[in-house]
Parts: C-alpha cells; structure tokens; sequence
C-alpha cells in the first residue's frame, strides 16, 4: 500500500493541482504559507519606495501610469493573502509579522528611490525580475497560487514595459537624463540579482521546492536567464551594466558575471539595509491611520448581515 507521501508526489509527478481540501504533507502547507505570505508583503512594501515619486511624477501621463501600477501591487498582495488563508494561515496574523519585522520580505524594497529615473529602473529590472520569477510560478503546484499568479503575471508586463519605457527616454534624452539613467542602473543592478535570492548552493528551501513542484526553476537559473535578456535591453539603451565581468560565454551559451556581495544581501535581509527600519515605521503608520477604515468596513458588513438573516 502506498502512503499518503508518496500518493501526493504522484499526483505532483503528474501534473495534478494540489487544492485547498487535498491531503498535503505538513511541510509543503507551512513551505507555501512562509513563501506566499512573503510573497504578499513584498507586493505590499513594495508600493513604498514607488509611492514616493507619485507626488513628483514628471507629467501627468507619468502620474497616472504609476499611480496605477502601484494600485496593482497593493491588488496582488490581496490576492496573495487570500491564497495564503486558503492554506489556513490568518490574514491578521501575517499583517502582525510583517508589521513588527518578524516576517520577511523581499531584500530589494529596502533600498531608496532617489531619482525619478528610480522608477524606470524599478519597472524595467525589478518587475521584470519579478516576471522570471512568477512566470515560473504560474505553474506551481499549488492551485490557488498558481491562479493567482496568472494574474499577476499580466499586471506584471505592464508594469516592466512601463519602466522600459521611462529609461528609453531618459537615455534618448539630455546628457543630464542620460546620467540619471545609468546612475541609476548602476545602483540597482546588483540588488535587482540579489533579488532571486542565495546561490543554489547555499538555498536551504530549493531543493525540497522544486521536488514537490512549487518552484520550477532554481535561483541561479532564473538569475543566470534575467542577466541573459538584460544585456540585450541594456545595450539598446545604450546603458552600461556596472559589471566589468560581464562576458559572453560560447560554451555555456550564457553571460558570465561577477561576484555578488552576499554579505550585503543577508544584511539587508537581516535588517540593516539602507530602508528597512524605514518601511517598517511606514507600514504601520499607514496600519494604525487606516484602523478607522477597517472598523468602519466591518460594522457595515456585520449590518448587512444581520439584515439578511432578519429577511430570511
Ligand atoms: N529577500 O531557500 P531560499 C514583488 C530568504 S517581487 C529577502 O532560496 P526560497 C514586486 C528566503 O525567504 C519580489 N529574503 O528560499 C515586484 C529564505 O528565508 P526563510 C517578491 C530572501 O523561498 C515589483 C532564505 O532567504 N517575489 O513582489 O526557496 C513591484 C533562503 O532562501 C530573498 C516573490 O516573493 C530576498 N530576495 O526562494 C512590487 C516570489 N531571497 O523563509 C512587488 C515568490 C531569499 O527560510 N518567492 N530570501 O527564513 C519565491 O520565488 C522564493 O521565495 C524566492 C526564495 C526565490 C524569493
């Protein structure tokens, strides 16, 4: 007789969606909870250092495209949330972790938007380091992430083209809008690599993941493929990647590229990196000023309530 174990493997094996009322081995419910509700944060604190340039957006063509991405994200930490407590974890409890610094969140959002090129930056390499990531993860083994990540993924292509498209004009612009737009390459070309986590080498989660099919791919593969189609849009913008070791490799078919500094990436990770202390103090002040809202939104909806169960 098989064992539920290996029944669910099976099922993974073969392609079959693992759904919310399915058997599932304890560790793959608290492996997607810890990596979705990750997830979910990331998309929240992820608004801060774009929100910043709202009020200070070029034009109103420029406000209007930002104003909707960053609208997107808070949409996508939504729907994460939901695909969180389909596995049992309480939404209240997540906003709690995050909120005091316990939970973790992408290492990126940690650093700061100085320039309004920032924002071309963010789009073009951030979101579309997210893209390499979530494309993968449109076929994770998990249902409702799955579904919500198809989603996501066409909100996500939008947003990449629209900070292409910010950096293609700087840099066809003045010598000073040039400037900007590399400096801003160059400040965050390194963290954006970092974004796709530690080296396969030393990921404690990969392993495990990619057997039970939540993650298709490792983080060096989808590092190694961003790098690979970055080149192509650095160079047609005319942009210099700020890596002396970047080099096409015949063999491998692939761009070799220098060392990553990992002793910045899990000081970031740990806490110290140039925002964190910062996003923290604006996530709950944006938390308690909004307590009035919440409250509001549930004596409504526990009017309504029991106005249908008095019709019934
Ligand atoms: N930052 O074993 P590993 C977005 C942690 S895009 C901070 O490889 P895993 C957006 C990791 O959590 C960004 N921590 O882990 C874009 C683990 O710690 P724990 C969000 C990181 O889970 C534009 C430890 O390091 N995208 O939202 O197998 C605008 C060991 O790592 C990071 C996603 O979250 C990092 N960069 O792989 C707005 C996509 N990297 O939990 C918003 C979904 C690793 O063991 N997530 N750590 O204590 C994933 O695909 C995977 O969770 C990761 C990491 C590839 C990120």
């Amino acid at each position: 007789m098989r064992t539920q174990e290996e029944i669910f493997q099976a099922k993974i094996d073969a392609e079959i969606k693992i759904e919310p009322k399915d058997w599932m081995p304890e560790k793959y419910r608290k492996t997607l909870i810890r990596q979705i509700s990750q997830h979910a944060h990331s998309e929240i604190v992820g608004m801060l250092p774009e929100g910043n340039w709202l009020t200070r957006a070029p034009n109103l063509r420029r406000k209007v495209a930002l104003l909707a991405k960053v609208q997107d994200e808070a949409g996508h930490g939504l729907y994460l949330y939901s695909a969180a407590e389909t596995l049992g974890a309480e939404r209240d409890q997540l906003t709690r972790d995050l909120l005091s610094g316990k939970a973790k969140y992408s290492s990126i959002f940690n650093y700061p938007t100085l320039t309004w090129a920032d924002i071309g930056a963010i789009g073009w390499l951030v979101d579309g380091a997210a893209i390499m990531n979530q494309v993968m993860l449109c076929r994770t083994s998990y249902g409702p992430y799955a579904r919500a990540m198809v989603r996501i993924c066409k909100e996500e292509s939008f947003h990449q083209r629209q900070g292409y498209e910010i950096m293609l004009t700087l840099a066809n612009g003045t010598p000073e809008q040039k400037e900007m737009a590399q400096d801003a390459l160059n400040r965050w070309w390194w963290p954006s690599l970092m974004m796709f986590g530690p080296s396969d080498k030393e990921s404690t989660n990969t392993a495990q993941s990619v057997k039970w099919k939540i993650k298709r791919k490792t983080n060096d593969e989808l590092r190694q493929q961003f790098v690979d189609i970055s080149v192509e849009q650095a160079e047609f913008l005319d942009l210099k990647i700020p890596d002396p070791q970047l080099k096409w490799n015949k063999k491998t078919n692939h761009y070799d590229f220098g060392p990553i500094d990992w002793d910045e990436f899990w000081s970031v990770v740990k806490g110290n990196g140039p925002c964190n202390k910062q996003r923290l103090k604006d996530r709950n002040k944006a938390y308690d000023e909004g307590t009035w809202v919440r409250e509001a939104a549930m004596a409504y909806a526990e009017k309504q309530d029991a106005k249908k169960e008095k019709a019934a």
